[in-house]
Parts: C-alpha cells; sequence; structure tokens
C-alpha cells in the first residue's frame, strides 16, 4: 500500500464513516479514520488465517483471561503490517502527525499489571507465529481506574475508555451466550438438570490481532454482560422507572468494572458471577465451533486446548464436565478425564492472599450446579488418592488452586525460581502424586511492541547493523554482541540511550513540571505499588542518599532521578501509604538546593501502558529489588534488559534467568535468596538487629519518623514505621545495607560511562530469549500440543 493509497482510504474513512470534512478533521477524527483504514488492511490475513485452520483441521488454542491489557493497537497493527512510514507520509501530506494521532487512542486498560500485560504480549506473538486461536476475556466497561495525586495522596476515579467508539472491534449481536446464576437443581431421567434463576446475554466484540508482517491473524473475543430483555414494559408503564430498569442493570454490572487487584482474593459475589460469566460464554463458544467441524466429543482433547490464565477461569473444570455429563450425556468420569485433557492452567502467584477461595455457601448460592460437580471431583480425586491430604473443600471453602491442578493435564510456573517453588510448596502434595504434571514456561515479552514500537532509535541502530530478522526472531541479537568492541556502534548505541532521555526529560518536565538532567543516571521502578515489590526499601534508600549527599554535597555524587510510576489497589491502605511518602520525599528532595541536581524523585501519575513504552527505552537502570521468592516472575524486567537498563536486582523471579543470560557481571545483584529470607524471618529481631547495625537505615527512618517529609507530622508514618520496626515481613531492613553498597557499584560503574554503555549493550545482545515467541513455542510443544500454520 503507497502513501497515497492510503491517504485516500483515511479520506474516505473521515467522509462516509465519520461523517467529517476534512476542513474540520479533528486528531480524534483522523486517528479514528486511520484505524478503520489500518483495520481494512487486517481483513484479508484474519479470513485467511480462519480459511487456514478450518482446512488444516487445526487444533485450536483458547487463551481463558480475566485481564487483557493490550494498550493502544494503531501503533501496534501499523508496524505489524509495515506501515508506519506510510502511515506517517499519509498524514503529513493531510496536515497530521502520526505519534500524535497514535497518542490519542486511550489505553485499552483491561488489566492490573503483569499477568494481564502478558495476555496481551501472548496474543501477538501466537499471530506471529501462525498458532492458531484466540482470547477470551471480558468488554469491561472501565478498566483499571485512573490515579490522580491530591497531596501526594492517590485518588482513583473510572477509567472511561468506551466512552469513544472503540475502532478496532466488530461487534457481534449474532453471536450470544445466555448465561445462568442461582436457581436449583433437579434430576430428570437420571441427569441433574439445572434451571436457573437469572440470567444475562454475553455478546461478543472481536478485535482481529495481526502478527508481524501480517502473515496471520487471531482474534480476541470480549465478553458484554447485556439483559435478556431491554427493559421491563410493564414497570415502565406503571410509572416505576427505576424498576423497569433493574434487569439491566444487574447484567450490565457483570461487565462494568476491572476489579483492581491482582494479588489479592477478592471475596465478592460479583467477582464469581464475572469469572462464571466469561469462561461459560467461552466454553459455549468453543463448543459450537467444535461441533462444527467434529461430531465426536472423543476428539475434544486433540482439537482443543483451553489454558486458563491463573485460577479466575478455573470453574471451566466443572462447566465443561457439566455441558459433557448433564447436557451430553457422557459418563461422570469420561466427561471428567476429557475435560482434563483439554485443561490446562498456569499459576502467576505463591501468595497465600492471592489463591483464590470461595465460600462453599456464595458457590451453592450462585452455581448450585457446580458445587456438586466439584464434590464430586473430589471423591473421584480421594478415591484414586485415599491417602492425599489435599482438599479442594475445605474449612467451607471451595480451593480454585486445588480444583484448577486437578481439572489440568499441564500446570505451568512462570520462570525457573518459581515453578520450583510450586512444586516444593503450594501444590508439594499433588506434585508428588502427579510428578509430571507441572512444567516450566518462563514468561516473555513481544518485541514488536517492547523494542521495535517503543524504541525506534534503537531498533534502527539494531537493524542497521544485523538486519531485520531480530523482530520476529529475537536471538538474532546475539549478534549484536561482536559489535560491542566496535567504537563506532558503541557511540550510536550511547547516542540513541542518550535521545530516549532528552524525549523523557522533556516529557518529564511537560506532565510534572520537574526539570531533570538528561545527563543524570535515569532509575526506573514501574510496576503495582506492594509491600514485597519494596517501592519503600528504594524510597528509604533514596532517602538515605539524599541525607550523605546533604553531609557532603561534594563528595562526587553520581546524579540520579529516581523514578517511579504504579498504583495501588484502592483497598490495599499500606500501598497507598508508599504512595503517599514518595510524594512527599519527591516534594522535599525536588526543592532542596543543596542537592539540586544531584538527586531528583520523580512519580508521574496513572502509569499505564503507555507510560512504560515512554520509560524504559530512557532508563538506565532499572529496579527489580522484591522480596525473593514473592515475584513469580516479573515481565518488566526483561523490557528494560532489552532496552539496555541494568538491572539492580534480586534472585527472584526471572531476574535469575536474566542474569544467567546477561552474565553476572552484568547484572547488580543483592539481597538475600528465598531460602535465605525464610531463615531470617525464623529470628524474631531480624529487623531490630539490622536496624541497629546500619546507621544509614535508622538514620532514614528517623527521617521519615520525625517529619521531615510531613510537614513536622511524625505520625503521617507512625504505623508503616511501626510495621518496619516490628514485623518485616518483606524483610526491607535485612536487606538494605546491601541494596544500599550495591547502589553504590551502580554509581561506580555509571561513573565510567563506556563500561557502563558496554554492560548496556551487551544486555541487549543477551536478552533475546525473553521474548514471548520463545515462551509460546514452549506452551504449544509442552502444554499444547500444537504446530503453528504458517
Ligand atoms: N502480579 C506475578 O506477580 C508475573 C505475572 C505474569 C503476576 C508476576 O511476577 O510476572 O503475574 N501474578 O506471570 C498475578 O497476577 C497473580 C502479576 O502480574
Amino acid at each position: 500500500m503507497t502513501a497515497q493509497e492510503l491517504q485516500k482510504a483515511v479520506l474516505r474513512h473521515l467522509e462516509l464513516s465519520l461523517g467529517k470534512d476534512l476542513a474540520h478533521a479533528t486528531v480524534y477524527d483522523i486517528r479514528m479514520s486511520l484505524t478503520l483504514a489500518v483495520r481494512d488492511q487486517v481483513i484479508a490475513p484474519w479470513f485467511e488465517s480462519t480459511r487456514k485452520t478450518y482446512a488444516a483441521q487445526s487444533k485450536r488454542v483458547y487463551y481463558l483471561s480475566m485481564e487483557f491489557l493490550i494498550g493502544r493497537l494503531l501503533e501496534d497493527a501499523v508496524n505489524n503490517l509495515g506501515l508506519k512510514q506510510t502511515a506517517q507520509e499519509a498524514l503529513d501530506a493531510l496536515g497530521f502527525d502520526l505519534t500524535q494521532v497514535i497518542a490519542d487512542e486511550p489505553d485499552a486498560a483491561l488489566g492490573n499489571g503483569g499477568l494481564g500485560r502478558l495476555a496481551a504480549c501472548f496474543l501477538d506473538s501466537m499471530s506471529t507465529i501462525g498458532c492458531p486461536g484466540m482470547g477470551y476475556g471480558i468488554r469491561y466497561e472501565h478498566g483499571l481506574f485512573r490515579q490522580s495525586f491530591h497531596d501526594g495522596v492517590q485518588i482513583e476515579e473510572p477509567e472511561d475508555w468506551l466512552r469513544q467508539p472503540h475502532g478496532w472491534e466488530f461487534a457481534r449481536p449474532e453471536a450470544v451466550e445466555r448465561i445462568g446464576f442461582g436457581g436449583t437443581v433437579e434430576a430428570h431421567d437420571g441427569r441433574m438438570r439445572w434451571s436457573p434463576a437469572d440470567a444475562v446475554l454475553a455478546k461478543a466484540h472481536d478485535t482481529p490481532i495481526i502478527g508481524w508482517q501480517g502473515q496471520w491473524a487471531n482474534t480476541l473475543r470480549l465478553w458484554g454482560a447485556e439483559p435478556i430483555q431491554a427493559f421491563d414494559l410493564e414497570a415502565f408503564n406503571r410509572g416505576d422507572f427505576v424498576g423497569a430498569a433493574e434487569q439491566e442493570a444487574f447484567a450490565r454490572t457483570i461487565s462494568r468494572v476491572l476489579y483492581p487487584d491482582d494479588t489479592n482474593g477478592e471475596g465478592k459475589e460479583l467477582r464469581l458471577k464475572q469469572e462464571y460469566f466469561f469462561t461459560a460464554a467461552s466454553l459455549r463458544d468453543i463448543l459450537r465451533r467444535f461441533l462444527s467441524e467434529h461430531d465426536d466429543l472423543e476428539l475434544l482433547p486433540q482439537k482443543v486446548a483451553i489454558q486458563l490464565n491463573d485460577t479466575h477461569p478455573a470453574i471451566a473444570g466443572p462447566e465443561l464436565i457439566r455441558i459433557l455429563h448433564d447436557e451430553h450425556g457422557l459418563e461422570f468420569d469420561h466427561a471428567m478425564a476429557l475435560a482434563r485433557n483439554t485443561l490446562s492452567f498456569t499459576n502467576h502467584t505463591l501468595l497465600p492472599e492471592a489463591l483464590e477461595r470461595w465460600p462453599q455457601a456464595l458457590m451453592a448460592r450462585v452455581l448450585p450446579r457446580h458445587l456438586q460437580i466439584i464434590a464430586r471431583i473430589e471423591e473421584a480425586f480421594l478415591a484414586a488418592q485415599p491417602e492425599s491430604p489435599v482438599r479442594i473443600l475445605e474449612d467451607g471453602d471451595v480451593r480454585m488452586g486445588e480444583l484448577s491442578f486437578i481439572m489440568a493435564h499441564r500446570v505451568n510456573g512462570v520462570s525457573a525460581l518459581h515453578t520450583g517453588l510450586v512444586k516444593s510448596t503450594v501444590f508439594a502434595q499433588l506434585h508428588r502424586t502427579f510428578p509430571d504434571r507441572i512444567v516450566n514456561q518462563t514468561n516473555g515479552v513481544t518485541p514488536r511492541r517492547w523494542v521495535l514500537g517503543a524504541n525506534p532509535r534503537l531498533s534502527a541502530l539494531i537493524t542497521d547493523r544485523i538486519g531485520p530478522g531480530w523482530v520476529d526472531d529475537l536471538e538474532q541479537l546475539g549478534a549484536l554482541e561482536p559489535h560491542v568492541e566496535d567504537a563506532g556502534f558503541m557511540a550510536d548505541y550511547a547516542a540513541s540511550k542518550a535521545g530516549n532521555k532528552a524525549d523523557l526529560a522533556a516529557w518529564i518536565a511537560d506532565t510534572t513540571g520537574i526539570a531533570v538532567d538528561p545527563a543524570a543516571m535515569f532509575d526506573v521502578q514501574i510496576k503495582r505499588i506492594h509491600e514485597y515489590k519494596r517501592q519503600h526499601l528504594n524510597i528509604l534508600e533514596t532517602i538515605a542518599l539524599w541525607q550523605d549527599m546533604r553531609a557532603n554535597p561534594r563528595a562526587g555524587w553520581v546524579p540520579r532521578v529516581k523514578i517511579f510510576g504504579g498504583k495501588a489497589a484502592p483497598g490495599y491502605v499500606r500501598a497507598k501509604e508508599i504512595i503517599r511518602l514518595i510524594n512527599d520525599v519527591a516534594r522535599v528532595i525536588n526543592a532542596d538546593p543543596v542537592t539540586g541536581d544531584l538527586l531528583k524523585v520523580v512519580y508521574p501519575a496513572n502509569y499505564n501502558v503507555s507510560m512504560a513504552e515512554k520509560l524504559i527505552p530512557a532508563s538506565d537502570l532499572s529496579e527489580q529489588i522484591s522480596t525473593a521468592g514473592k515475584e513469580a516472575s516479573g515481565t518488566g524486567n526483561m523490557k528494560f534488559a532489552l532496552n539496555g537498563a541494568l538491572t539492580i536486582g534480586t534472585l527472584d523471579g526471572a531476574n535469575v534467568e536474566i542474569r544467567e543470560h546477561v552474565g553476572a557481571e552484568n547484572f547488580f545483584l543483592f539481597g538475600m535468596t528465598a531460602e535465605e529470607v525464610v531463615a531470617r524471618r525464623e529470628d524474631p529481631q531480624h529487623q531490630a538487629k539490622a536496624i541497629a547495625a546500619s546507621p544509614r537505615l535508622a538514620g532514614a527512618l528517623k527521617g521519615i519518623a520525625d517529619g521531615t517529609f510531613s510537614d513536622g507530622d511524625g505520625a503521617r508514618y507512625a504505623a508503616l514505621l511501626a510495621d518496619l520496626r516490628g514485623h518485616d515481613y518483606f524483610t526491607i531492613c535485612a536487606d538494605f545495607d546491601s541494596y544500599w553498597n550495591c547502589q553504590r557499584q551502580v554509581d561506580a560503574a555509571f561513573a565510567d560511562p563506556a563500561r557502563w554503555m558496554r554492560m548496556a549493550a551487551l544486555n541487549t545482545a543477551r536478552s533475546g530469549w525473553f521474548s514471548s515467541d520463545r515462551t509460546i513455542r514452549g506452551y504449544m510443544a509442552d502444554v499444547w500440543d500444537i504446530t503453528p500454520l504458517i
């Protein structure tokens, strides 16, 4: 497609789809017209992929996920179709700037963090590899809340990405499924029949996901909930307008909001209904498609692979059994075996509070038949393993982790360390019973978005030296390694980083009003705010550094900009205190003339995927400082390494593998190992001893306690301090000195720009393994048993 052709297509959509004359077109109008024009280009490969899948009678994979954190789609699509340059020229001729038009698209924030973003990277990789499949999720009307700060305190407001039409999707009013809740179960002719009391419609909305170079496209199908009947006319005519809309309100509530919490089980009826809603709709859709091609249910595991992204869709096990047994009349054990051979399950966390449990009483009320089926699954399990202490039903709860494990033929962890811990801790008993079931699939990230899209400067440099093959074969980055000895390459590499940093400095000035020195080290921690991720360890080190700098400002400090980004779950009080503390500390430090440009703290509000795309390419240092054993994998860590930021990190999650790949000498390691953390906690005095041994840590804590950062209000952080001093579960204190010392090694390395850049370039050259293409190939081989169709 030429620029002229694309320009014509944009103008045609501007007139015919948007009803606008170019003379009055806004950025929004142009963005929508370009989106529709680009979407037109996706249709042919999309249909072709579907045709090929049917023709090959191929097995398909269905990725069931409560979250798809896709962010913006326009740039991905133009990049994957090779239309970036063309689109730029087409818009130039119309007097619009592509970058500005791309930035006009609202982020689809249908996820909290890593789990949802992983699902989005997987979609891109499946389409790039030609793995036939679909993503299934919920079309939340409101994605993750919008964050702002008021006097440093996080304020949440509803996000409203759907206020504008979503240009990428196709509504499928004919693809509706009726999803029931509650009601009764009765036996009829030897079969159990569930008669739900309430029901809603699940309506499909399809977004095509185009892979690299437009060779394959899969579908993301998101379900929106709608009432069976628009409203109650009889009640309306009586003048009961609110009552008339009751059904509609109930239905719409189901797909209204994303639960803004990733690491806490939410014990809410609505959440359970959401889970069942999208799982049941997806299963019906899957079976309908399967039965249109095959008439023998026996073939199900050979033709269908269903991946459960965490326990959120765990009800798929009992639901599939219900369909096969109650509706199709298969024997219970037979139905259970078919379901198990079709399902597999990814565990994303070991945090006990995040392992979902539903009160049996709630389940009995909302999904009465499923509770019966779960009891039979447990019965069958115990009949085969009478010795096993494992229970799905325990303490009045249904334990969704155990249910998922027992109903899956493969269970995977998301990094080597995490998978090992899955085997030795949460699922140790089940692992003993089923020693072949657990496999590892270390997470990955898509290079199309996280290098090619986010970092055009670095991408151009890489392509210039090693050709374009790396974009869908990321291990080709290894070919950069010899170039690290080439002064010309290193100068270009440094220039690309400097350019990104200058852009970011301008953006920071624009959005926060803070002037930062682009030559300073950009030290970045962006992720959900959580105690285990230890943003407070970072801010304590910041305080200690500031105190040292003030005491001795001419000691040759390496200038730093500490950048934070991230949201706290609205109900997570401690995380919100940490946010306030960071903002308080930033206010005081940024105003200090003594430290000036030596130290700045920046915390732009409303961190999201698009902000990450700006920050990561401009970062020097990547903070991956979780308490060892707590971060299942991390995926931001991989994006940073690829973009040439050095990691300061613990031996946690995928950090371990990143360090192995980039080399220990190109990674700043600190802190206790997972085993050491467990052992240290045995000593009830561990935090007191650490504070007593570290005047710096004591000084930083004192700085908070005496109100230096809170206008003299010493009580503001009393609870946080009491926890650190009394029950420091996340071992902030015990790891502080190690972290501090490691940061000084970071300073020393940064003070030698040639050394630093070499380390950074080696991180880029050696991180190719962390492509989500590699991860998806692993799932295809070890979990799904599917071969690519291109
Ligand atoms: N919060 C893990 O904590 C991992 C992602 C994706 C997480 C994180 O380490 O990289 O999943 N877990 O596997 C959950 O969401 C439960 C996350 O994003």
